[in-house]
């Protein structure tokens, strides 16, 4: 009802709507209007009331609501249903929730997003700094027809969605992918994908997609010892905020669009995608991974999303985990 009432609100935007009206086009009570103005009064919206013209919206809050980021687009799979949209204001880390909700049997195309995570997480137990109304921090429940040998690809899939939501943002952004999962501008990490999955044996029960995108975070909002490896949108956007809830949306829809491409054609054209957009090959390389460290230059991308590092020799070794720093050249 709430939404409902909302969308309302939105359809009439700048004028007012009665209560009456919005009342009998949702065969509701009045007072049952009122009360989701209020409860939407509360969640932030600005709404103002007037006796003899009825409500209209002035302003929308930048919170990731499920009213505000589903639905601007036709979806196929994810993101088309605000009802699959669970936004939380703290959690301690969405993909966390979001596996809880999955193990009750959540449906494909679930979105666990948060305002703040107190315990963000990143790769083998690192963490995730995500303060409060500042990044995007967002999972996606998916439940490929797949072996869970096939799933390392999504990480490249999430990696060049978020990339191409990016560049449809601001055009003009320098960003590229290091192996496998951090988006980088000017060697600094603005985005990070966290893919976990369930299963026993030869069967995925799921995968969840965990994205991390600092937005509007002022250097002050990042901690001390992240302050000369991150970035955010807004620092290298001048000083100008972008849209949360935009830059969501089309996250969302390019999410969509690969998974759908990726169901139809297999993991061709994300791989290509992914070569057109990484700054990682072609590079000097030192991996580490539980193994050691192995340095060589970084050659290929394999079909199963491995990156193919020549040492020494030319022996050529397959990684399909591990921490690439690319070693800079004399040029910089
Ligand atoms: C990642 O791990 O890059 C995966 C990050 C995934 C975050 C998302 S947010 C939504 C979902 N819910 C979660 O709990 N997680 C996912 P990794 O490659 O291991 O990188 C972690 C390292 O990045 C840390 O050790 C820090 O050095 C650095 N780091 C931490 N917070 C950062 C931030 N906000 N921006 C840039 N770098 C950060």
């Amino acid at each position: 009802m709430r939404h409902k009432i909302l969308e309302l609100l939105r359809q009439k935007r700048p004028s007012y709507i009665s209560g009456e009206e919005m009342a009998n086009l949702l065969a509701v009570s009045r007072t049952s209007v009122w009360k989701n103005i209020q409860s939407l009064q509360l969640a932030g919206y600005e709404i103002e009331g007037s006796t003899r013209l009825g409500y209209r919206l002035l302003n929308i809050p930048d919170f990731l609501y499920p009213a505000e980021i589903a639905g601007n687009f036709h979806a196929k799979r994810v993101g088309s249903n605000p009802e699959l949209i669970h936004h939380y204001h703290q959690v301690e880390s969405t993909n966390t929730t979001l596996k809880n909700l999955a193990d009750k049997d959540a449906p494909e195309g679930t979105i666990v997003v948060a305002e703040e995570q107190t315990v963000g997480r990143g790769r083998q137990g690192r963490s995730w700094s995500s303060p409060f109304g500042t990044g995007i921090w967002l999972s996606i429940l998916l439940r490929p027809p797949l072996s869970p040998q096939e799933t390392p690809v999504f990480t490249l899939l999430a990696a060049t969605a978020a990339v191409r939501s990016l560049k449809r943002i601001l055009p003009d952004l320098q960003v590229g992918i290091k192996w496998p999962n951090d988006l980088l501008i000017n060697n600094r990490k603005v985005c990070g994908i966290l893919t976990e999955l369930k299963a026993e044996a030869e069967i995925l029960h799921y995968l969840v997609l965990g994205i991390g995108i600092n937005v509007n975070l002022r250097e002050k909002d990042f901690p001390p010892n992240l302050r000369k490896i991150a970035t955010s949108l807004y620092l290298e956007n001048g000083g100008n905020n972008v849209s949360r809830q935009k830059l969501t949306s089309v996250l969302l829809h390019e999410l969509d669009n690969s998974y759908a491409d990726f169901l139809s054609c297999g993991p061709r054209s994300i791989l290509a995608e992914w070569k057109k957009e990484n700054i990682t090959l072609g590079k000097n390389v030192v991996i580490k991974n539980m193994r050691g460290t192995f340095e060589g230059k970084a050659v290929d991308l394999n079909e199963d999303g491995s990156l193919i590092v020549e040492g020494e020799k030319g022996i050529r070794k397959h990684f399909h985990a591990g921490e690439v720093t690319i070693v800079p050249t004399n040029g910089g």
